[in-house]
């Protein structure tokens, strides 16, 4: 740190002042939509060691910087200008907030002598964001970007990880400040308190029936890698929580499928019937409790005893009340789990089997077969087989997910980027963000028709910096997901589900990209590896029977069941 008095210091512009601190904390990358409202700071990046995107729309500038944090665990840095820049921004503050996600979100900001006159673009930041972020602020003292920053980036990272908005006001960016730079920020950790691990180890050596449940955010490769050894060492059943699949590969002999959206019916009884369960960094939200059914409210079921690994305090017992409550991050505590050996080999071998083939059962897709003349399953069957490990696969929400969620044979963490807030339009910039951070990397996404037109603009990045990710776009003409629902409640009664899309492959060349049509199984293969060799970025536009709605029923029969229970 420096140790020059202010008044020596070289005076520097608040933009400047604010992209040093940016370095001081290690940010690599920033994504951005330019405003007039912070050009003090765009003029900082000019000179510095950063990567800058230009983005063409802010949500999709937020979800790229939601990516990289989803990647790297670091606070992915978005700039976007006020009011409109902002307001789009909010789509990815969503899902940060929702994923555990750390990220900071600097938004150019009305001079200070104009607030509260709705002046242009004038938006209250703290109001509007404030239920949507870990802290919202404004800096109104140039002095004070050091200390704002430093905290913002410990915000972020700290506990149950999320966002942070930061408001620039015009006029503080561009007055000078002798302030000295912070020191770089460190992750703040916890350990088990005393005794919780004797606690776990009794447990696990008494149960029949345990079953480890992993979600959330705080791993990485060296976590999850000791988490697999201690599920071998006690032959512990392992699943994953919704869009968590890159926390457990699904080669392991532990492995026993994901809790998600339509899970495998046997996996699901298998933890009601658990007599141990240990969560590990996952909240029990909506999705990954299946609605809420999956412990009693507020738990556990007699003769089941749950453990529960949090790094945020406000989360243990929220819910459900854990006979554990660990407040700690899955790191720290994949780490503690290293001395957990068990006194004598446990026998539970059979149930694990059991339960294992079970998963691999469930998740061949050559078992499924649909209408129409491109086979989904066939095409995550070529996809399973030959994406390299390491590959990155994104995603955003829709049936065509659950393709990808149910039969993609994840094995690497850092290697799925897809919203557990189910938001629509993340997996082209997320694919964009990745490639971006890793140009070495294969990087897929995955998207619908509806889908890929919420944020399609940004194939336009992809292009502008030269990133070949592929796209395949499984177009069925409509919102399929909702079309389900409606043909479940209001059969035959098609409301605002049908869509009239654009020629994708046209699309993609039209921006300088490869495109191609697939309407048939064999013609995948060729395609993908064209697509893959033109060194472009690439969109496979995969026309899809509308019949084909999951990889279980089509519509028809979901209309006639309805109609049938209407009777
Ligand atoms: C941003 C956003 N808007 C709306 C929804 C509601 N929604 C969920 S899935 C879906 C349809 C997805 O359509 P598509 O991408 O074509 O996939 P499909 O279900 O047809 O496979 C909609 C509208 C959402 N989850 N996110
Ligand atoms: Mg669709």
């Amino acid at each position: 740190m420096s140790t020059l008095t202010d008044s020596a210091r070289p005076a520097r512009l608040g933009g400047h002042l604010l992209v040093d601190q940016l370095m001081v904390h290690g940010a690599e990358h920033v994504f951005c939509v330019p405003g007039e409202s912070y050009l003090a700071v765009l003029d900082g990046l000019h000179d510095a060691n950063i990567k800058v995107t230009v983005c063409r729309q802010e949500g999709g500038a937020a979800m790229m910087v939601d990516a990289y944090g989803k990647l790297h665990g670091k606070p992915g840095i978005c700039m976007v200008t006020r009011g409109p820049g902002a307001s789009n921004a909010l789509a990815g503050i969503h899902i940060a907030s929702q994923d555990s996600t750390p990220l900071i979100l600097f938004v150019g900001q009305i001079e200070r002598g104009m607030r509260e006159r709705e002046a242009f673009q004038e938006m209250d930041y703290r109001a509007v964001f404030g239920t949507q972020v870990k802290w919202a602020t404004e800096i109104d003292d140039v002095d004070r970007i050091p200390e704002i920053v430093s905290r913002a980036f410990h915000v972020a990272t700290s506990g149950r990880p999320g966002p942070v908005v930061i408001a620039l006001p015009e006029d503080m960016l561009v007055e000078t400040s002798t302030a000295a730079d912070a020191a770089p920020y460190q992750v703040i950790d916890s350990a088990p308190a005393a005794g919780q691990m004797d606690d776990i180890a009794a447990r696990l050596a008494q149960a029949e029936r345990p079953i480890a449940i992993l979600g959330g955010t705080r791993w990485d490769a060296q976590a999850v890698r000791r988490f697999a050894a201690f599920a071998e060492r006690h032959q512990l059943p392992v699943t994953v929580q919704f869009r968590r699949q890159m926390l457990f590969p699904t080669d392991h002999p532990c492995f026993v499928g994901d809790v998600g959206i339509g899970s495998n019916p046997q996996l699901i009884d298998a933890i009601k019937a658990a007599d141990l369960v240990l969560l590990v960094g996952g909240r029990m939200s909506e999705i990954a409790s299946q609605s809420y059914t999956l412990f009693p409210i507020p738990g556990p079921r007699a003769g089941q005893s749950l453990v529960h690994v949090h790094p945020d305090a406000g989360e243990l017992n929220r819910v459900y009340q854990a006979n554990v409550a660990v407040n700690t991050s899955p790191t720290a505590f994949a780490q503690a789990l290293e001395s957990l050996q068990p006194a004598s080999a446990p026998a539970r071998e059979g149930r694990l089997q059991t339960l294992r083939a079970s998963y691999l059962k469930w998740c061949d897709p050559l078992q499924i077969t649909h209408p129409g003349a491109l086979q989904m399953g066939q095409v995550m069957h070529y996809l399973g087989k030959h994406l390299p490990r390491d590959a990155i696969l994104c995603n955003g929400a829709g049936n065509f997910a659950t393709w990808l969620h149910r039969f993609y044979p994840f094995t690497e963490y850092g290697t799925q980027l897809a919203p557990t807030s189910g938001s629509m339009g993340y997996g082209l910039p997320a694919a964009v963000g990745a490639k971006r951070m890793h140009p070495e990397k294969t990087v897929v996404c995955l998207a619908g028709d509806g889908c890929f037109m919420m944020h399609g603009q940004e194939f336009a990045t992809a292009v502008q910096y030269n990133l070949p990710i592929l796209v395949v776009i499984v177009d069925n003409g409509m919102y399929g997901t909702i079309r389900m629902h409606q043909e479940n409640h209001y059969p035959a009664r098609l409301s605002a589900t049908t869509l009239e899309n654009p020629d994708f492959a046209a699309y993609a060349r039209a921006f300088g990209g490869h495109g191609e049509r697939v309407e048939k199984t064999e013609e995948f293969a060729p395609a993908f590896e064209r697509a893959l060799a033109s060194g472009k970025p690439a969109i496979l536009h995969c026309l899809i029977d509308p019949e084909a709605i999951t990889p279980t029923t089509t519509l028809s029969r979901l209309r006639e069941q309805a109609q049938a229970r209407q009777q």
